[in-house]
């Protein structure tokens, strides 16, 4: 298995988060990566490396123009506002919801983080934009891996982070910014492939990957996830969001309620293998989070560790050319460990 690791990954490191009217300490820290890195030091699976230097112009495969402008010199514009912001991370307090206007761009600051978001647990700060850059060249190298490999070799992991799958295609949000899911099974289609498919078994509800591939047929995405009647993103990821237009029957949503056992899991997984087969999927993008862990701080299903082994075996099934993308996954002690368990699994 090629593995893509983000060496910039450390220059994304965010303070603090709202939650419950007060700024808490972030989830989504640097130690996570750190800790799947040192255990593919204990089990390695594969050769290590960083990104290749990727274009702004394949980012916008995905991400719309004026979102990559936002992202690119926010920071800055964070600073011109007063230079003692830089103690400070960015978060938006303000968002245009429904009968508001996206389409004029307004030229507060404050405005703009608004509508280019939408939660106040994202902080932006100095390094995220050059952290979230590297990481989606990550993703779109590691679909190129798959492309260009044989064999065993049809696999890739790209471990990067900030994670991607809330993230559209012009706002971020959910610790997002750049949605490398989407990028990666966009560059396997640029190389080549006429469908692939998404399969998105983080915790949360790939809202970004969704919404991103939601009228096109070339992309089947499929999420498993905290019911969103409960668990976060909230407003998207219920059963009958099954795509429109042209890509109508092209999203499958497998909402499963809180504390969920794995067995109850693992059946949806096989409904979302079925379904990645009868697309007639040529390759497929994981987006794995392992926040299913029983031990994770902010979700709420009953994966165990060993189950992990499982659930990439589950995929294997597959028998496609499958790339790994990294995504949510907090019980920090574990999450090296639990992320292996799959690539260790899928492996076989
Ligand atoms: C990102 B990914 C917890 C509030 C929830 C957002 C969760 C984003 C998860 N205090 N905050 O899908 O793992
Ligand atoms: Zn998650």
């Amino acid at each position: 298995m090629h593995i893509i690791h983000n060496p910039l990954h450390h220059l994304h490191a965010g303070r603090h988060e709202m939650f419950r009217g007060r700024l808490v300490p972030c989830h989504e820290t640097p130690e996570r990566l750190d800790h799947v890195m040192a255990e593919l030091q204990r089990r390695p699976l594969g050769t290590l490396r960083g990104p290749d230097e990727i274009d702004v112009d394949l980012l916008a495969r995905i991400h719309s123009r004026r979102y990559l402008d936002f992202l690119a010199g926010a920071w800055d514009e964070w600073i011109a506002l007063d230079p003692a912001n830089a103690e400070i991370d960015v978060l938006p307090a303000v968002w245009p919801v429904r009968g508001f206007r996206s389409d004029v761009l307004p030229e507060s600051f404050a405005a703009r983080i608004g509508l280019f978001s939408f939660d106040a647990g994202s902080p932006l700060t100095a390094g995220t934009w050059a952290a979230a850059k590297s990481g989606a060249a990550c993703a779109i190298t590691a679909a190129r891996e798959v492309m260009n490999a044989a064999g065993a070799n049809r696999s890739a992991f790209a471990l990067t982070r900030p994670p991607g799958h809330h993230a559209g295609a012009d706002f971020f949000g959910g610790y997002c910014f750049l949605n490398n899911s989407a990028l990666a099974a966009q560059t396997l289609l640029d190389s080549g492939l006429e469908r692939v498919a998404v399969l998105d078994v983080d915790y949360h509800h790939g809202n970004g990957t969704q919404s991103i591939f939601y009228e096109r047929r070339d992309v089947l995405t499929v999420s498993l996830h905290g019911d969103p009647r409960t668990e976060y993103p909230f407003f998207l990821g219920h059963a009958d969001e099954r795509g429109a237009g042209d890509g109508e029957g092209f999203n499958l949503n497998l909402p499963l309620p809180y504390g969920s056992s794995f067995a109850t899991w693992r059946a949806a997984l096989q409904q979302a293998i079925t379904a990645v087969r009868n697309h007639g999927a040529q390759a497929v993008v994981v987006a794995l989070g392992v926040d299913t862990f029983e031990g994770d701080p902010i979700s709420g299903f009953g994966l165990r560790t060993a189950d992990y082994l499982s659930l990439g075996q589950d995929i294997a099934t597959l028998d496609l050319p499958t790339v790994f993308v990294f995504e949510g996954g907090y019980a920090v002690a574990e999450v090296g460990i639990n992320t292996v368990n799959v690539l260790e699994g899928f492996l076989g």
